[in-house]
């Protein structure tokens, strides 16, 4: 075929495609065959590469043919159609698996929640697993991030405070967010040379699930995101956004900070904000220095998400 050759940055060879889609080669090649979903590029060799947009719609058709949907029926509708019959079905399943009827969205939600912490309280990992599993392909990734992943990660705090949860059930569940996110950072769309982002916490900050959330809130953006953990010496953050060239750096802090450490944390950021595009998640009654020049502060998780938005739209633009 003589199509134009795709260059190799914007186009996905079929072992990429059966990785980010879930699907197999050849039920992919089945779809295209019998039912046109997609229409792939080919190389000089007669190799097919598929487009971003291909790949996403692939994807969608894969998610609603797991929920019972005939490909044959789904197959001609437009992706914003595919999404809104995902999303529906997707509330709509997770009742019925709670297996009452009339139950509502908000309280299946709790009840999945309950259901988690009840699992990881008996260590039986295998079950937590495969709750988080079978909620993130039922549900939407911000449904899956804000009402269950954040309140879990609070209701897990609050519990360990309150010495009902051991820190052996916290690393637990730490180490089940942080597998999430990389399945999330494997599933991604995210084209190569998209927006990049760094997540960390500083020296001496051990708070974790703030960042976490964070990053989990920027991979289901689509930002590529590197998570390096908490407690990352200033020389490390730095060379890493180098060598990275990441185009954030987002930190969070969560507790108080004495006075002198609060003018080391200032000069710290002073640095940070003249190497890389420093953002700072803290709770609003944190005493560190707002008015750094160059760093943006995030009291919420919605303004992260704000901020987001407006990195991808100001590169868009670009
Ligand atoms: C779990 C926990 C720990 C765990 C952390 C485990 C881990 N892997 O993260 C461990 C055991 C390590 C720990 C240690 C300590 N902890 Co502690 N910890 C908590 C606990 C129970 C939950 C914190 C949490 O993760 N919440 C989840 C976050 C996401 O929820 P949130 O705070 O409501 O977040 C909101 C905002 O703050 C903001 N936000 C927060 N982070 C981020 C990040 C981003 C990117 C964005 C956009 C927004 C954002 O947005 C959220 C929504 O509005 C809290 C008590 C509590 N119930 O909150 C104490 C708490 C935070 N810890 C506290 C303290 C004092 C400590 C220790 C000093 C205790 C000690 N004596 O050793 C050490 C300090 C360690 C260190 N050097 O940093 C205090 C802090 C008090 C203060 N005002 O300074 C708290 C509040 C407990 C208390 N009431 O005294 N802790």
């Amino acid at each position: 075929m003589n199509n134009p050759v795709p260059g190799a940055a914007e186009f996905y060879a079929m072992r990429v495609v059966t990785r980010l889609t879930g699907l197999s080669a050849d039920t992919t090649r089945v779809w295209e065959r019998r039912y046109q979903v997609v229409a792939p590029s080919r190389t000089n060799g007669n190799t097919r590469r598929y487009s971003a947009a291909e790949v996403r719609r692939l994807t969608l058709l894969r998610e609603a043919a797991d929920l019972g949907h005939k490909i044959g029926d789904i197959a001609h509708l437009a992706e914003t159609d595919l999404t809104r019959l995902i999303n529906q079905d997707n509330v709509a399943t997770l009742i019925r698996t709670t297996g009452r009827q009339v139950l509502r969205a908000t309280e299946a939600y709790s009840h999945v929640r309950s259901e988690y912490l009840e699992a990881i309280g008996r260590y039986d990992v295998r079950k937590a697993s495969d709750i988080f599993a079978r909620a993130a392909t039922l549900l939407s990734s911000s449904d899956f991030i804000f009402k269950l992943i954040v309140p879990i990660l609070k209701e897990a705090g609050d519990r360990w405070a309150a010495d009902t949860m051991s820190v052996a059930q916290e690393h637990l569940i730490t180490a089940q967010v942080r597998s999430l996110l990389d399945q999330l950072m494997r599933m991604s769309l995210q084209a190569p040379g998209g927006m990049r982002i760094l997540v960390a916490t500083p020296a001496g900050h051990r708070h974790e699930f703030g960042v976490l959330i964070g990053a989990l809130i920027a991979a289901s953006k689509g930002f590529e995101t590197i998570y390096l953990g908490p407690d990352v010496p200033e020389k490390d953050l730095i060379s890493a956004a180098t060598i990275s060239r990441a185009d954030v750096l987002l930190l969070g802090v969560l507790r108080d900070m004495a006075e002198t450490e609060l003018t080391d944390f200032t000069q710290l950021l002073n640095r940070l904000s003249k190497s890389v595009d420093t953002w700072l998640g803290l709770p609003p009654q944190n005493l560190a220095n707002r008015s750094v020049p160059g760093i943006r502060f995030l009291e919420r998780f919605e303004d992260l998400d704000m901020a987001l938005t407006e990195r991808m739209t100001q590169a868009f633009l670009r």
